[in-house]
């Protein structure tokens, strides 16, 4: 399993990039960073960390539902250089921090100690039995977020998880403290464009640390995703594990199938390779994720989580009062999935999956047009959830921050669905290209059909696209792409397109001159907004 395996760690960058195989100009950034690092700092990095971007290929916004997803890793990633300081001339665990790009300045920060209470939620009385904990405490302002808030979001997990503290093991143990370090960043991956920059710093981040301290034995691909998603909430939304997964367990010319239920797995998925490219262009509007948090992202993961609960008791399936049940869930429970979950074909959720999108029609507001645009209001939602109006509020609103007139819960299950069925057909698709009696065109023409599906689905229905990625896309399949799509969050960032590989000069140049942001750009910054790109593999270090 691909998610058991180590983190692997190479000896040298020459060997890395050796076994990376990608271009050399990457080995020389490696480099340029070293000897930056050892400019700067006065002596060579101990352990320098790499995390790719990812782009999505299929599978939109339904990682947190616990869908399986299909990401790919890209070249284009972030590095981290990393020594420790002298223990006795620096406090504890401080951290001076410092990042390549001239926009980014220096920043230091130490981390705290802070006692909190363990079993209780932040609205309840402390109980009789509740618990003191000492945590590691770094301050993150996610209103304002800064570059090295990321770095901070990697090392606060890293911290709690590798450095239990006093009142959790025994007092004071000298070596149970976080050494202090110099670290020095780099990246290629473009800032709010849908790529994932956030989760290629914060598993860079979150890997450095684990390795300047020593603590990265034991440590699998499958536990650092899992801490970098745990760390990236603390920068971003409440996002499900796409990112991370992508960003670590990838391998190079395969996408990743990633699954999250019942646990997290990840196998690679060979793409119709040497036939054809996918191109990434983006849409220059930026997605302020983190900002429109409260309407946008925060407010989907509401409304799909109300929709699974509303879903059940409409379908008879049992959900506990409190049980925060995901889309998937129910799809498991209204099928009798059984216990360790589906086997690997994934038959058994397919024909589920085909059922619920039938049965989702249950979730139609009744005073909603045949497209059932019109959602429910805040009172009805909490009536249709047959929870009192507190539990209603502890369950679904207490840790979440949420704002609408009206909540879309028929839309959302109904794209949610749709979409995961169709992260099903691309994977089959691409499992079965490699035999001989498949024709690639009629491969490609299919799958690009899936990948326009999911475009119109995710405008449609999830209304997280913006009228420039209607248009790009659009001017995509005008310029001969077999399909396009938003990928990540949306809202702006970048498309994804699938282009036949002997086609995909000159599908760029005709982008670049009608996609109309586009045409008073030249030289390098044209060249850095549409680019083809190849599946890369996933986090490492050297
Ligand atoms: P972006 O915005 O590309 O980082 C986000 C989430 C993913 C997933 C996609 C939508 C984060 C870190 N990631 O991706 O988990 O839900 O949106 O498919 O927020
Ligand atoms: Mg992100």
């Amino acid at each position: 399993m691909a998610a058991q395996l180590p983190i692997p760690v190479y000896s040298s960058s020459d060997e890395l990039y050796k076994d990376l195989g990608t271009a050399t100009d990457h080995a020389t950034r490696w480099t340029n960073l070293a000897e930056e690092f050892e400019k700067r700092f006065g002596r060579k990095p101990s352990y320098i960390a790499r995390a790719p971007g990812r782009v999505n290929l299929i599978g939109e916004h339904i990682d947190y539902a616990l869908f399986g997803v299909l990401p790919a890793a890209i070249e284009r990633d972030v590095l981290i250089a990393c020594a420790p300081r002298d223990p006795l001339a620096h406090p504890r665990g401080s951290v001076n921090a410092h990042n390549l790009h001239y926009k980014y300045p220096p920043r230091s920060f130490s981390p705290v100690k802070k006692r909190s209470q363990a079993g209780s939620t932040p609205d309840e009385e402390p109980g009789e039995d509740a618990v003191h904990v000492e945590e590691w405490h770094l301050e993150i302002d996610k209103k304002e977020l800064r570059w090295e808030s990321y770095v901070k979001a990697g090392y606060y997990g890293v911290l709690n998880h590798s450095f239990p503290t006093a009142s959790a093991t025994s007092p004071d143990e000298p070596d149970s403290h976080p050494l202090p370090v110099d670290l020095l960043v780099t990246g290629t991956v473009p800032a709010g464009s849908g790529l994932s920059s956030s989760a290629a710093m914060v598993v860079s981040s979150t890997l450095v640390f684990l390795a300047v301290n020593d603590k990265l034995e034991g440590v699998s691909k499958g536990t650092l995703v899992e801490m970098s998603m745990e760390n990236e909430q603390r920068v971003g939304v409440n996002s499900g594990g796409m990112d991370q997964a992508a960003s670590v367990i990838s391998t190079p010319s395969a996408a990743l199938y990633v699954t999250f239920y019942p646990r997290l797995a990840a196998t690679p998925v060979s793409l119709p390779g040497k036939s054809a490219s996918f191109v990434l262009a983006n849409s220059l509007v930026t997605s302020e994720k983190a900002v429109h948090a409260r309407t946008r992202y925060n407010l989907r993961v509401v409304e799909t989580l109300v929709a699974a609960r509303v879903l059940s008791l409409r379908l008879g399936v049992d959900v506990g009062a409190r049980e925060r049940i995901t889309l998937r869930q129910v799809v498991g429970r209204v099928a009798n999935e059984p216990e360790g979950g589906w086997q690997e074909d994934d038959r058994g959720l397919r024909s589920a999956l085909e059922r619920m999108v039938k049965e989702v029609a249950l979730l139609r507001p009744p005073t909603a047009d045949a497209d059932g645009q019109e959602g429910v209001s805040l009172e009805e939602m909490i009536k249709w959830s047959g929870l009192p109006e507190k539990e209603f509020h502890d369950v679904y609103l207490s840790w979440i921050d949420v704002e609408a007139e009206h909540f879309q819960l028929y839309k959302r299950a109904k794209h949610v669905f749709s979409e995961a069925l169709r992260v099903l057909e691309f994977r089959d698709i691409c499992l079965k290209a490699s035999s001989a009696d498949v024709s690639t065109n009629d491969v490609l023409k299919k799958l690009g059909g899936l990948m326009d599906a999911s475009m119109e689905s995710c405008s449609k229905d999830f209304d997280c696209a913006c009228p420039e990625l209607d248009q790009l896309t659009q001017l995509a399949r005008d310029a001969g792409a077999y399909g396009s799509r938003l990928t990540g969050a949306g809202w702006g960032g970048c498309t994804v397109s699938l282009v036949a590989e002997d086609q995909v000069e000159i599908f760029i140049t005709k982008l670049k001159t009608t996609y109309p942001p586009y045409k008073d750009l030249e030289g390098d910054t044209l060249e850095e907004v549409i680019f083809a790109t190849k599946p890369s593999s996933g986090a490492c270090g050297a």
